[in-house]
């Protein structure tokens, strides 16, 4: 997934005013009649759920609207510049570059949220407005204003509902799979999942978007693993599905060494609303650790499986009672 991206925006240059008299037959004395120059495209970004990623801002980087035409005689003005509509992927933040300071200018949040980015330059004036009753002459005209040029930093961050979150190969993928319709690829080995995949569940005729987030380690927050560039998406949920897997030896190290790495990266994602579950429940009689039952018990941890759907229900009456 290309969630980030540096681009250019330049807005059109408006088209310069012109210098130029009447002359016609009959008219001896022609005025000033020169046009002023059209107003240069402005570029504005619009949100929309089409897309869910910044590749096109990886395959073009400079983005720049029209130039305004150059006024004509007979007072006419020169063509504006058209303007540019760029699509953005919802969930966007957009960051103005500014020596080396990064500004957050928007936050697309909604679909169809429209922003102007950059302005285009004002076209010129001709010379009919320096036209006095001491200067019926004028040779003055001005020139377009440049369109304002800007650097960008896209940064791309889902908007979900609910985080799957937890170790690799905790089965996070399954459960994600198991509660929607979403097909993500699902294997018995670490890291199987590289990009958040995501899945949308109704319930009582609300409309809930799941984010499976790739497997976190120990020094996830500092690169380790698949590193902390996921760790982002977690922080626009409401709530997060913590996974822990019964087949740890520790649960509460498991469990807590995914609660370090979100401390590390994001004081705020530890506040979240949080279902700790168990994963891989898959029968009733299972022999645990005297540790791992005390962790249960202390932490109200919700025994699921995937495969037998042992407290699927329950889970989804959760989310709903969590976040509705
Ligand atoms: N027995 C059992 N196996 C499960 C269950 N859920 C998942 N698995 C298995 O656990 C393995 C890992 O599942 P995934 O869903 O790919 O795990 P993940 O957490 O998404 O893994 P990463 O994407 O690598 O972090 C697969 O072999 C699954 O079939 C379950 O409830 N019971
Ligand atoms: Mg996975």
């Amino acid at each position: 997934m290309l969630d980030s991206a540096n681009i250019i925006v330049q807005a059109g240059k408006g088209g310069d005013g012109i210098a130029s008299f009447r002359r016609e037959k009959y008219v001896p004395f022609g005025g000033p009649w020169g046009g002023d120059g059209g107003d240069g495209g402005s570029i504005f970004f619009v949100a929309t759920k089409e897309l869910n990623n910044l590749v096109n801002f990886h395959r073009k980087k400079i983005y720049q609207a029209q130039n305004g035409e150059t006024g004509k005689t007979k007072n006419m003005k020169g063509k504006n510049g058209d303007d540019l509509i760029v699509p953005v992927p919802v969930g966007t933040q957009l960051f103005e570059l500014k020596k080396d300071k990064q500004i957050l200018c928007h936050d697309f949040v909604n679909e169809k949220d429209i922003q102007l980015i950059v302005q285009g330059g004002k076209g010129g004036l001709g010379n009919t407005h320096f036209k006095s009753s001491t200067n019926q002459t004028p040779k003055e005209f001005t020139r377009g204003e440049p369109g304002e040029i800007k650097k960008f930093i896209l940064d791309l961050k889902l908007i979900a509902d609910i985080g799957i979150i937890g170790l690799p190969n905790s089965g996070k993928s399954t459960l994600l799979k198991t509660l929607t319709k979403a097909n993500p690829k699902i294997a018995n080995y670490p890291f199987t999942t590289l990009d958040p995949n995501l899945g949308t569940l109704n319930i009582k005729n609300k409309t809930f978007v799941l984010a499976d987030i790739p497997g976190l380690i120990e020094g996830a927050s500092k690169g380790k693993g698949l590193g902390d560039k996921f760790l982002k998406h977690i922080q626009r949920t409401k709530v997060l599905i913590h996974l822990v897997d019964i087949n740890n030896e520790d649960l509460n190290t498991a469990y807590k060494t995914i609660k370090n790495e979100l401390l590390d990266y994001d004081k705020n994602l530890i506040k979240k609303k949080e279902i700790i579950t168990i994963s891989k429940y898959d029968f009733d009689n299972l022999k645990i650790s005297k540790q791992s039952q005390e962790f249960i018990q202390k932490n109200d941890c919700l025994l699921i499986s995937s495969i037998t759907h042992k407290n699927i229900d329950e889970l989804i009456k959760k989310i709903y009672n969590l976040i509705a």
